[in-house]
């Protein structure tokens, strides 16, 4: 097993040598995939890099304090041009990247970099660096900047400190590290916009994005004999708020929820599947969301499949299609 410090080398050189390179943030993008790659592209622009930054879905409003929320393309036909590089960050495969079916558009000769932290990772890239004991893989980021001497300026450092604080719901969850906690406080160093990121991610919530909280929060059910806390939120609804108002819903629970040691959260996807996200205080979930076709982290996982959401007195369950 090679070193972190020399596959963080190994992959700085890939990258100094290549001179078009296309990020992919994975889609439904969250703060960490964001981070992560926008912190890379103001890098690699500043390196006078031909960069496209691509996203299967362009990031919502909240993170529009990121200095390169504006640089996202959700366009697929940047897949035919050429590519020395392409770099995924935070995506265990190349489906959940959202770029399965656009692979084999790229002209020959691309190599990939597969940069993450989920433990069910897939090693797809011809480089990996895959760090399950990170936080986040904005954390990894952080420190391959740091182990290459690479500047990391006020703008990369807000984007990698929302990376940090989005995977550990703001180093509150249990996958919070004393190294998490020692690079929040060198990005902050850095000059990260701190109380911006807070002020975007945790405040400025809609009523009606509160009143959708109010409904799944309503159906809480617990069952005792498995110990897990459910709920479940329908497409009906999402009435004048986007489906990301309910992104974070399983952390927050997993946060405060007194019964039982696992949470999980049923959602309808607006083309008919049923996305569930488990999260887990003391149990190894990525297990049960791998049986379902899913993945993630032991404490953090989930899975997509089809079918419908019943409701029981023990909790929503799924009769699949
Ligand atoms: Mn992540």
């Amino acid at each position: 097993m090679e070193s972190v410090d020399y596959i963080f080398g190994r992959t700085h050189e890939a990258i100094k040598r290549a001179d078009r390179v296309l990020l992919v943030a994975h889609k439904r993008p969250d703060g960490d995939t964001l981070g992560a790659s926008s912190s890379v592209f103001r890098w690699l622009k500043r390196e006078d890099k031909d960069v496209t930054l691509f996203c299967q879905d362009l990031p919502s409003k909240q993170h529009r304090y990121l200095e390169h929320h504006g640089d996202y393309t959700d366009d697929p036909s940047v897949f035919e041009k050429n590519y020395d590089l392409v770099i995924i960050f935070d995506s265990g495969d190349l489906r959940y990247a959202g770029i399965h079916e656009h692979m084999n558009r790229l002209s020959a000769g691309f190599r990939i970099i597969n940069i993450d932290h989920h433990i069910t990772n897939e090693r797809y890239g011809h480089l990996n660096i895959v760090l399950p004991q990170a936080t986040s893989t904005s954390e990894i980021m952080y420190r391959f900047f740091e182990a290459n001497g690479i500047n990391i300026d006020a703008a990369m450092a807000t984007a990698l400190l929302t990376g940090v604080f989005f995977d550990t719901s703001n180093l509150t969850n249990t996958a919070t590290t004393p190294e998490s906690i020692a690079v929040c406080s060198k990005l902050m160093d850095a000059g990260a916009r701190y109380q911006e990121i807070i002020r975007h991610t945790i405040h400025d919530k809609s009523i009606d994005l509160l009143q959708v909280w109010g409904t799944f929060l309503s159906r809480l059910r617990f069952n005792g004999t498995y110990g897990v806390v459910s709920t479940y939120v329908l497409n009906s609804d999402f009435v004048g708020v986007p489906a990301e108002a309910v992104d974070g819903a399983a952390n927050f629970l997993n946060a405060v929820v007194g019964d039982g040691d696992t949470v999980l959260i049923l959602k309808e996807t607006p083309n008919g599947m049923i996305k569930g996200s488990f999260r887990s205080i003391g149990r190894d979930v990525s297990k049960v969301a791998k049986l379902m076709g899913g993945g993630g982290h032991k404490k953090a996982a989930g899975f997509v499949v089809t079918g419908r959401i019943e409701v029981t007195p023990e909790g929503p369950v799924i009769i699949r299609a």
